[in-house]
C-alpha cells in the first residue's frame, strides 16, 4: 500500500526512539520544580510566552491552581494575556512518599500533538515544552470550569456529554488500524508503551487493587461498605471477570486512548468542551475511555439523585455522539489502514454492528471497573461529598459498588446503550 507522505504529523509518525516530542529537542533545562515566582523569572526567558503575556516580568503574577493528583499547575497572568503551566513532580502530588518518575508531562505533550490534528480545538494549545523541566505551558482556559465541579454545582450545560463522544470516536478512528498504515500505528503505540509509570498506575489502582483485601491504599466507610467490599475481594467469578477485562486493557491496542477520561479531565465553558490531561495516554481498547467517563457520569447522578434524569440523557448522548463520529470517518472512506484495506468505506452494517458491540461490551466493563475503584480505591471522587448526608451518601456509593459488580460480571453480555443504561 503506498502512504502518502506528510499527511500524518511527522513528530508523531517518526517517533519511533525518542519520548521527547519533536519541538523540545533543543538544549535541556536542568530539573527544579517551579515555585509561583521562580516561575515568572523563567518564563520571562521564553520570547514567544512574554509577548503572549504581555509586558514584563514584574507586570506579572502567578497563582498555583493544583487540582489533581499528580502535579503542579500555575496560571501566569500578564497585561495582555494569560498562560496555564503543568510541571510533573518526582512524587504524587497528593502523596509525596509515592515515587514518580517526571516524564509523564512529555506524554502529555506526545497526546496533544497526536490527537490534535483529528479533534482541533478540543484540548488546550500547546505553546511551550520544556523537557528537561518537565514543563508544558498551554492556553488557559480562563473562562472554564472542570466538568466535575460543574456538575455537583449544576452549572454545567445539558448536551455537554456530545462533544466528548465526538472527541472520543474522531481521536479514536484517527489513532486506529483503519485511519493509520500499520507502521503508522506502531510508531505512535511504541512511544505511548514506555507511558510505563502512568500505565502501572491504572493497572494497580483501576485493574487490581480493589479486589485485593491486602492492599492498604484501598479506603472505604466502615462497616456500612464491609459486606459489599468482603464480597468484592472474595468472589474468584468475578475476579475472572476482572481479569477478561485486564485482557482486553493489555492486550488490545486498538487506538491511541486518553486514558483517564474522568470529568475532573475535561473542562467546559458554555458549548466549549475541552479534554485536558492527556498523561496517561496508551493504546488501548476505546471502551476504556468511554466506561471511565459514562461511569463519572453514574456517580454523580448517585451522588445527587435529583441529576439521574439528566445523567441518563447525558450517557445515551455520549454513546450516540460517539457511535456518529466513529461512523462518520469510517464510511467517509479517508482511512488508509490495512485494516479494512478491502472494504473501506463499504464495510457492511453487520461489521459495523460488531465493532460497535465489542465497544459496548468495553464500556459496560471498563465503567465497572471504574465505579469500584473511585469508591473504595486510592482516588475517589468528589461527587460523594456533595450527597444531601452522611447516610445519602453510603446509599450512592453502595449503588455503586452494586452496579459496578454488575456491569463487570456482565459486560459481555450489554451490547447496546438501552442495556446498558438498564443495568445502571
Ligand atoms: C496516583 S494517581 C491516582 C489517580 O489520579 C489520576 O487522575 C488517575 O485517575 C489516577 O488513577
Ligand atoms: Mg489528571
Amino acid at each position: 500500500m503506498s502512504r502518502p507522505a506528510g499527511d500524518y504529523p511527522a513528530q508523531i509518525a517518526r517517533s519511533t526512539n525518542d519520548t521527547r516530542p519533536a519541538e523540545a529537542t533543543g538544549p535541556m533545562s536542568a530539573y527544579r520544580p517551579f515555585t509561583a515566582s521562580t516561575l515568572i523569572a523563567y518564563l520571562a526567558t521564553l520570547p514567544s510566552v512574554k509577548s503572549r503575556l504581555g509586558g514584563e516580568a514584574i507586570d506579572w503574577t502567578a497563582r498555583e491552581v493544583s487540582d489533581g493528583n499528580l502535579n503542579t499547575v500555575f496560571i501566569v497572568s500578564g497585561l495582555s494575556g494569560s498562560v496555564c503551566c503543568k510541571q510533573s513532580l518526582p512524587y504524587v502530588r497528593v502523596d509525596p512518599a509515592w515515587a514518580m518518575p517526571l516524564e509523564r508531562t512529555l506524554f502529555e505533550a506526545r497526546w496533544m500533538q497526536a490527537v490534535s490534528p483529528a479533534i482541533g480545538h478540543q484540548i488546550p494549545e500547546l505553546y511551550h515544552l520544556d523537557e528537561g523541566l518537565f514543563l508544558i505551558v498551554m492556553e488557559n482556559l480562563a473562562t472554564h470550569h472542570v466538568l466535575r465541579h460543574a456538575l455537583i454545582t449544576g452549572i454545567a450545560p445539558a448536551g455537554f456529554a456530545a462533544r466528548i463522544g465526538e472527541f472520543v470516536g474522531h481521536a479514536g478512528y484517527a489513532t486506529s488500524w483503519r485511519a493509520l498504515p500499520f507502521e503508522d500505528v506502531h510508531a505512535i503505540r511504541d512511544l505511548f508503551s514506555r507511558n510505563l509509570a502512568l500505565t502501572r498506575i491504572t493497572v494497580d489502582l483501576v485493574l487490581t487493587d480493589p479486589y485485593r483485601s491486602e492492599c492498604s491504599r484501598n479506603r472505604w466507610i466502615s462497616p456500612d461498605l464491609d459486606d459489599l467490599v468482603t464480597a468484592l475481594q472474595e468472589d474468584g467469578t468475578l475476579h475472572s471477570a476482572v481479569e477478561r477485562l485486564q485482557e482486553r486493557f493489555l492486550a488490545n491496542s486498538q487506538s491511541l486512548l486518553h486514558g483517564d477520561l474522568h470529568t475532573g479531565s475535561v473542562m467546559i465553558s458554555g458549548d466549549d468542551v475541552r479534554i485536558i490531561d492527556g498523561e496517561f495516554a496508551l493504546y488501548g481498547p476505546i471502551g476504556f475511555d468511554l466506561g471511565m467517563f459514562l461511569a463519572n457520569l453514574v456517580m454523580n447522578a448517585y451522588a445527587q439523585p435529583e441529576h439521574e434524569d439528566w445523567m441518563r440523557d447525558e450517557i445515551a448522548l455520549f454513546w450516540s455522539s460517539f457511535r456518529h463520529a466513529y461512523l462518520e470517518r469510517w464510511e467517509t472512506g479517508t482511512g488508509r489502514g490495512d485494516m479494512g484495506s478491502l472494504t473501506g468505506s463499504a464495510a457492511s452494517a453487520a461489521e459495523r454492528k460488531r465493532f460497535l458491540q465489542q465497544v459496548m461490551h468495553d464500556s459496560a466493563g471498563f465503567a465497572g471497573l471504574e465505579l469500584v475503584r473511585r469508591t473504595i480505591g486510592f482516588a475517589q471522587v468528589a461527587d460523594y461529598e456533595a450527597a444531601r448526608d452522611r447516610e445519602s451518601e453510603i446509599e450512592a456509593r453502595r449503588r455503586a459498588l452494586i452496579t459496578g459488580r454488575s456491569l463487570i460480571q456482565k459486560a459481555f453480555q450489554i451490547d447496546t446503550i438501552e442495556a446498558l443504561l438498564e443495568h445502571i
